[in-house]
C-alpha cells in the first residue's frame, strides 16, 4: 500500500505549496510505493525561515544536552532497527539482510560517534609574549544537506549528526528516488526532542529543490554527496555564493591484488569491494588490477564466485544482491556492457537479467558481471558506471600497478592485497586517492577522514573534519598588559 509523505518543516509534516508531487516506485517489483512533495523555491525558503527561527534557541542547548540528544536518536532509530531497514530496503531494492546489517547499524553509530566526538571536542589556546589567544567554534548556522540514492539513511546521519552536534539547523534534501528513511528521521528526530525547525525536510527533484538549497542566500554551508557532473554544478553554485563547501563525489577505484598476496583474502575482497550494494557505492574497487604470476589463478577463482552470487528478492536472507535503484539506472549499466564488447572486451559472467518468472521480472535486476580483455584506458575501465560491473586487467611490477590505478579522473579509493610490508606502505603512498586500505575494503573508523582527490571532491568529512566544517572557528587575541 503506497503511503503520501510530506516535507518537514517546522516540526510538522506538510506537501509542497503547489501541492505538486512526484511518484516514488519501488525498484523490485515496479508498484508504487509512496508519493512525495515536488518542493521547488518557496518550500525550501519555508524551511530555512523555520530553520533561522529555531537557529537561537537550539545554539543555547549545551554541548551535552545535544549529545544527550543524539545518544537518543541513535536508541530509538536502533529499537526500530527492523522497520527502518524494511523501508530502506523497499525504497533502494537493496537486501534487508544488508540494511539491517549496514545501513541501519551504522545510521545508529553515526549518531552515537558525533554525540562522543562533541562531547570530546576541544580548541587551542595560544600564549604569545604580551598576549594570549584562544578560539570559540560556533556554529555556522543553517546548513544545507544534499544526499543520494545508493545509502540514504547512512549518508544523511553522517551528516546530520555532525551538523546537529555542532548547533546548526538543517534544511535536507534526499534523493528523490529513495525519499522514505528521511522521513522515518525526521519523525524520529521530533519523537527524541529536536525541538521544531531545527531539522527540515524538503523532498524533491534536484534541479528544482536541491538548486533551491544550494542558492538560497540563509544556507551557509553545502554539504553534498552524489555524483561528479552534479557536484560541478553545486560546487559552482555555492562557490559563487562564498558557501563552506563539502563534495563527496564518485570514484572509479583500484583492487591492487600483488602475487604475494592471500589468495582467498583477497578473492573474496574483491568481490566484496566490487558488488556490495550492487556496486553502488562510491568507494566499490570496479577494476580489479592482478599481478601476471597469479592472473590466471585469481581470475577463475574470481569468476566463479561471482558468478555463484544469490540475486533475487530483497526479503530473502540468503539473496545477495537485490535490484538496482531503477529501471533506468540498469539500462546506463547495460550500455557500458555493450560498450565494453565494442571495446574488444569479453564478458566472464553475468552480463544478463536474471528471469525469475515472477512480479520480480519487472524489477532492476542485473546479475553480477565480470569483463575481461579490456585495455586498461578503456571508457569502461575508466569511468564511473555504479553497478555490479568489474573489469579486470593484468599488470607486470608496482610501477605499472600503479600508472593503471592513477590513470583515472577519480581520486577517491582503492584497496591493495599483498603481504609484502615494504610494498603496503609504498604502494598505498603512492596512489593518488583519500583512501587506501591493505588486505581489507571498506572498513571504517568514524575517526578518519573520508573523501577523495581529482574529481571524486572536495573536503574531507569524519570526526574532527566533520565537527569542523559544520562549525566556524574564532580567534580572539587578548592582550595581557
Ligand atoms: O546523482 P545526483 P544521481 C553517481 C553515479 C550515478 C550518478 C547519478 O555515477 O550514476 O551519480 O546519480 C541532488 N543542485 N553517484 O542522479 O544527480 C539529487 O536530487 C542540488 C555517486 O542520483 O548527483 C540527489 O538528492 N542538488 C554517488 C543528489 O543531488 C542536486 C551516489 C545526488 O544526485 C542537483 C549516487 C542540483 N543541481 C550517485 N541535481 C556517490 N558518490 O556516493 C541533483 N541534485
Amino acid at each position: 500500500m503506497s503511503t503520501v509523505l510530506g516535507n518537514f518543516i517546522g516540526g510538522q509534516f506538510q506537501p509542497a505549496a503547489s501541492g505538486n508531487t512526484l511518484e516514488n516506485r519501488s525498484s523490485v517489483t515496479g508498484d508504487l510505493l509512496c508519493t512525495i512533495p515536488r518542493s521547488g523555491v518557496e518550500d525550501v525558503a519555508a524551511a530555512v525561515d523555520a530553520a533561522k527561527a529555531a537557529a537561537g534557541p537550539w545554539a543555547k542547548w549545551s554541548v551535552a544536552e545535544r549529545a544527550d540528544l543524539l545518544e537518543a536518536v541513535a536508541a530509538a532509530i536502533e529499537a526500530r532497527t527492523e522497520e527502518v531497514a524494511a523501508v530502506e530496503s523497499q525504497d533502494t531494492g537493496k537486501p534487508h539482510r544488508l540494511a539491517a546489517t549496514v545501513d541501519v547499524p551504522r545510521a545508529v553509530a553515526n549518531f552515537r560517534f558525533f554525540a562522543s566526538a562533541a562531547r570530546q571536542h576541544h580548541d587551542g589556546c595560544h600564549e604569545m609574549p604580551g598576549a594570549i589567544n584562544y578560539t570559540l567554534r560556533r556554529p555556522v548556522g543553517t546548513v544545507g544537506l544534499i544526499t543520494p540514492w545508493n545509502l540514504p539513511l547512512y549518508l544523511l546521519s553522517w551528516k546530520t549528526a555532525p551538523a546537529l552536534a555542532m548547533g546548526n539547523t538543517i534544511v535536507a534534501k534526499p534523493s528523490e528516488l529513495t525519499p522514505m528513511s528521511a522521513s522515518l528521521l525526521a519523525e524520529i528526530l521530533h519523537e527524541a526532542g529536536l525541538p521544531p525547525g531545527v531539522f527540515n525536510l524538503v523532498h524533491g527533484l534536484g534541479g528544482e529543490c536541491g538548486q533551491a538549497i544550494v542558492e538560497h542566500p540563509g544556507i551557509g554551508a553545502i554539504s553534498f554527496t552524489g555524483g561528479s557532473t552534479t557536484g560541478a554544478v553545486v560546487g559552482r553554485t555555492a562557490s559563487e555564493r562564498f558557501k563552506k563547501l563539502s563534495l563527496e563525489l564518485g570514484g572509479k577505484n583500484s583492487t591492487v591484488v600483488f602475487d604475494d598476496c592471500d589468495l582467498d583474502k583477497a578473492v573474496a575482497g574483491a568481490v566484496r569491494a566490487g558488488f556490495a550494494n550492487q556496486g553502488q557505492v562510491c568507494l566499490c574497487g570496479s577494476r580489479v588490477l592482478v599481478q601476471r604470476g597469479i592472473f590466471d589463478a585469481f581470475l577463475a577463482r574470481f569468476v566463479a564466485a561471482v558468478s555463484e552470487m544469490a540475486v533475487g528478492d530483497p526479503s530473502d536472507p540468503d539473496v545477495q544482491m537485490g535490484a538496482l535503484i531503477s529501471v533506468d539506472h540498469r539500462e546506463k549499466v547495460e550500455a557500458y556492457i555493450a560498450l565494453a564488447q565494442e571495446e574488444g572486451g569479453k564478458v566472464a559472467t553475468g552480463g544478463e537479467r536474471p528471469r525469475f518468472g515472477s512480479p520480480l521480472d519487472a524489477g532492476a535486476f542485473l546479475r553480477p558481471t565480470v569483463i575481461t580483455g579490456l585495455s586498461s584506458a578503456s571508457r569502461t575501465s575508466t569511468e564511473e558506471i555504479f553497478g555490479p560491473v568489474v573489469t579486470v586487467h593484468s599488470f607486470e611490477d608496482e610501477a605499472e600497478a600503479l600508472a593503471i590505478a592513477n590513470g583515472v579522473e577519480y581520486g577517491l579509493a582503492a584497496s591493495v592485497w599483498t603481504s609484502d610490508l615494504g610494498r603496503a606502505h609504498r604502494v598505498s603512498a603512492a596512489l593518488d586517492v583519500g583512501m587506501v586500505w591493505v588486505n581489507t575494503w571498506l572498513l571504517r573508523d568514524l575517526r578518519v577522514p573520508f573523501g577523495g582527490i581529482k574529481a571524486s571532491g572536495v573536503g574531507r568529512e569524519g570526526g574532527g573534519h566533520s565537527l569542523s566544517f559544520f562549525s566556524e572557528p574564532k580567534n580572539i587575541c587578548i592582550a595581557l598588559d
